[in-house]
């Protein structure tokens, strides 16, 4: 990462800068464009740039998606960004459709949040937009286009618009020999109404998407470098659900996962396990202990994704030979034993939240709701207070998942069904089918709040509120 700390400290430019994006909400964000520019060209270059382009992404010999992507990779350049060290980071768009890159997991001030409804600014075609923030909290973050697609599949999370982005503490503690990173992804969408294919219930259903294939980074099963591994290595795997709308559930053969950190958090509890479960925009950080030389598959333990392309091949040294796959021992995923028996504050306020479906129908789309209304009426969602500590108590009356994402803000996860818990911090937590989830937050990020869906489909079609300060 280059930085020049000098001009990070010009006051003078961050108050222009500031100056601009206080001054100017979602309304503004057309003659916020060549303001931004203009201030782009003046000052000196940024400490990153991202450009928004589209991209031929061949995922194994002769299967090429036509998509989008940042500076030509899936998935983007990893950004290794200093905890407390401010940044610049330059976004320039060269497609024909407006963008915005959304932050994900990092406490920064909503103009630079990256969303639109927050008063961040749009990446308007052909121009350049600055982004300036200081990244906390440290851990295993990313970004991504926050744009909405609507009906259009080839925009926004269903493209390869996303990457890490990883705040590393002022002094590491680096328990592991290497690191890999790997984002799932689904490819090759398009809305399908499950009436045709199951040719059965629920009745009044509306379209859902569906994928034809699937990845870790840029490449399917079997087309990729395998990960070449020692006898004895412990290696911290940095794993990115970045599907638009599809849960991951990972294993690899003949080892066990330890679960360290949940959304980049230290989880209180480390514990083995044999598969991983992702909804979309959960990132989970596992060290895993080299102990059993062979060839192996990490990848879904689902036959189907894996077929699909959903995986990649583990190679100890000296050791040759197909890969092998062996199915895991399955559980059901419980945030639950992450946690720890400590005692949670009581909250300032209770707010409940009831997420209902509105079927579409056979050909038509789905609505969601939150307290009955759909986005943009549900803004603001609710009132916080400075400060204050606020019980989310969810109920998703639905038979979907939904992982529900939090902006600027981490939370706990207090109560799962009827398990208490505490201690695992996140910001995205997936609600199974029919169940309630606690989650408790400190309103200390002072500014507007996305709460949403991080299915594409879902937040698209209602399912986002605001939450906003006194
Ligand atoms: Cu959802």
């Amino acid at each position: 990462m280059s930085s020049n700390n000098a001009h990070d400290n010009n006051p003078a430019s961050l108050i222009h800068r500031r100056a601009f994006l206080l001054g100017t909400g979602a309304a503004g964000a057309t003659l916020g464009t060549g303001l931004g520019v203009g201030y782009a060209q003046k000052a000196r270059a940024a400490d990153h740039k991202l450009r928004i382009a589209r991209l031929h992404l061949e995922l194994a010999p002769g299967k090429v998606i036509d998509t989008f992507g940042y500076n030509g990779t899936v998935p983007g350049p990893l950004l290794r960004l200093r905890e407390g060290r401010q940044v610049s980071v330059d976004i320039t768009n060269d497609t024909d459709i407006a963008d915005i890159i959304h932050w994900h997991g990092l406490y920064v001030p909503s103009v630079v949040d990256g969303a639109m409804e927050e008063g961040s600014p749009m990446v308007e075609p052909r121009h350049t937009e600055r982004y300036i923030f200081t990244p906390r909290p440290t851990g295993t973050r990313w970004y991504h286009s926050h744009d909405m697609a609507g009906t259009d599949l080839t925009r926004s999370l269903y493209s390869g618009m996303y990457g890490f982005l990883v705040v590393e503490p002022a002094g590491d503690p680096g328990r592991y020999d290497r690191e890999v990173l790997l984002a799932a992804h689904h490819w090759e969408p398009s809305w399908v109404s499950m009436q045709d294919i199951r040719k059965g219930p629920p009745p009044d259903n509306g379209l859902e998407v569906l994928y034809a294939s699937a990845s870790f980074n840029d490449r399917t099963l079997g087309h990729g470098e395998p990960i070449r591994v020692r006898q004895g290595e412990r290696v911290l795997f940095r794993l990115l659900n970045a599907s638009a709308s599809e849960n991951v559930l990972l294993a690899m053969a003949g080892h066990r996962f330890t679960v360290v950190a949940l959304d980049g958090n230290p989880v209180p509890t480390q514990r083995p396990v044999d598969t991983l479960f992702l909804a979309p925009a959960e990132r989970v950080d596992v060290i895993v202990t080299m102990d059993n030389p062979g060839v192996w598959v990490f990848g879904s333990a689902r036959d189907e994704d894996r077929s699909k392309g959903l995986g990649v091949v583990i190679e100890y040294a000296n050791h040759r030979g197909e890969p092998q796959w062996l199915a895991p021992a399955t559980s059901p995923w419980d945030y639950t034993i992450f946690g720890d028996g400590r005692t949670v504050a009581s909250p300032d306020q209770r707010i409940e939240l009831l997420f209902e479906k509105i079927p579409g129908g056979h050909g038509g789309y789905n609505k969601w709701t939150l307290n009955g209304k759909s986005w943009p009426n549900t803004n603001p969602l609710f009132t916080t207070e400075h400060g204050k500590r606020y019980r989310l108590v969810m109920t998703n009356k639905s038979g979907d998942n939904h992982p529900v994402h939090l902006h600027r803000h981490t939370f706990e996860i207090t109560k799962v069904g009827e398990k208490a818990t505490a201690g695992v911090m996140k910001d995205t937590v997936n609600m199974t089918r029919f169940s309630t989830v606690e989650i408790d937050f400190v309103a200390d990020d002072p500014g507007p709040t996305l709460l949403h869906c991080h299915h594409q489909d879902h937040q698209d079609e209602g399912f986002m509120g605001m939450v906003t300060y006194l």
